[in-house]
């Protein structure tokens, strides 16, 4: 029989190789990104201190204790050389809290530190909080801003459901220590919004989604933009829809900003998701766009359809069919590492170079809105093609 000491160190080695376990990519795929075969932090990858009470007289049977459901949805920046992620990791009780993991290439020997942030709270508690954007800005902090829940005051009783999303904004210089600052005040819902790295007209500026409920965009119409006086008071008082949402295309049901945009010589690089309505459910899929440098609130490019989308794998987990990501780094050389989740359940790393992003931009067709557009593209694309191969 095995021994406690046995089945601490077989969980010790099996953690370790799992965390240390050299990532490949994968062969193929379309020329624009580079996935990688294995996903870069699951539940599993999580420590094994956090899950396991470790003391034999108190659990003999080395049972899991606090159960680890999720790694999803990560902010992420380049720290002391590092790549750092600020991870959604969500509880067996489905409560999600952030915890930060560090990796010295991007691509595997992701780590978590020993503690998950201890984030302050705002005056009234959120029930929940996820999905952090994190924003090195030029006034010399960096800042999270991300979703938190909490059950609608308005629900009827019984309704144990309806819940409202607000974006609550926090700085750190550390990634352990939090300044909270008050919740962006606005006159709707919002998820998914991200502070721009630069001042625009002296201010911040924030990409915003407004939405109706919960979980409906309804009437919001895209990714908003939003400039804001005081950071410290946050309160958006005029908003302008940027990317707007069209019918027939990926992004019909909602969309959100992904990480704040990178900034290249060419415009914004925006990385966003959008959702549509199938018999399947909501489909969460990954696109792109860029905005002018002079005026960030004016598209220059807009491919259609979708950058990246649920493979193999990626497609199957708590929530099906879904990518989503609000994390990358440009790194100096212009690598780019996208971080995204699948089916809010574990975390990738996909890569690819600022060149690339920006020629898919420029050079993909836009959505002609119409199949006779479409065949149009196309036919054009054939005709050309057909031209050279001839010669
Ligand atoms: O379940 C898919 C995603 O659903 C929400 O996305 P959105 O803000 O666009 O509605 C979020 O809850 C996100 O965390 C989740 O991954």
């Amino acid at each position: 029989m095995n021994t406690f000491a046995d089945k601490l160190n077989t969980l010790r080695n099996n953690h370790e190789q799992l965390i240390t376990r050299k990532n490949e990519p994968c062969e193929g795929g379309n020329g624009i990104v580079t996935r990688y075969k294995h996903p870069i932090l699951t539940a599993a990858h999580t420590p094994i201190f956090w899950r396991y009470d470790l003391d034999e007289k108190t659990n003999p049977y080395l049972m899991e204790r606090i159960g680890m459901n999720a790694t999803m949805n990560s902010g992420a920046i380049k720290w002391n050389g590092k790549y750092l992620l600020v991870v959604r990791v969500e509880g067996a009780d489905r409560k999600s809290f952030f915890a930060v993991a560090e990796s010295p290439n991007g691509i595997d020997n992701f780590r978590f530190w020993d503690y998950p942030v201890t984030m302050p709270e705002d005056i009234v508690p959120a029930t929940n909080i996820y999905d952090m954007r994190i924003t090195a800005h030029e006034d010399g902090w960096v800042y999270g801003i991300f979703c938190a829940e909490r059950h609608d005051p308005a629900a009827p009783a019984g309704d144990l459901s309806s819940a409202t999303a607000t974006a609550a904004i926090a700085r750190t210089k550390d990634f352990i220590n939090w300044e909270r600052l008050p919740d962006l005040k606005t006159r709707s819902q919002q998820r998914n919004v991200v502070l721009h790295p630069e001042f625009v007209n002296g201010k911040y500026a924030l990409y915003t989604r407004p939405q109706d409920g919960f979980i409906d965009a309804g009437s919001g119409g895209g990714i908003g933009w939003a400039l804001i006086d005081d950071i410290t008071h946050a309160e958006v008082k005029e908003e302008t829809i940027i990317d707007h949402r069209y019918y027939h295309t990926i992004k019909e049901v909602k969309n959100g900003e992904g990480p704040h945009p990178i900034k290249t010589p060419q415009g914004w690089l925006h990385l966003a998701h959008g959702v549509r309505g199938c018999a399947a459910g909501l489909r969460y899929v990954l696109y792109m766009y860029m905005t002018s440098l002079d005026d960030p609130t004016r598209v220059i490019a807009s491919p259609a359809g979708a950058f990246m989308v649920p493979e193999g794998e990626e497609r199957v987990g708590d929530v099906s069919n879904v990518l989503f990501a609000n994390g990358w780094i440009a790194d100096e050389d212009g690598k780019v590492f996208i971080y995204y989740a699948s089916s809010d359940t574990r975390m990738h790393v996909a890569t690819s170079t600022i060149d690339k992003l920006v020629d898919y931009c420029m050079n993909t067709p836009q959505d002609g809105f119409r199949s006779s557009a479409s065949v149009e593209t196309l036919k054009r694309q054939i005709e050309k093609n057909l031209k050279l191969m001839e010669k």
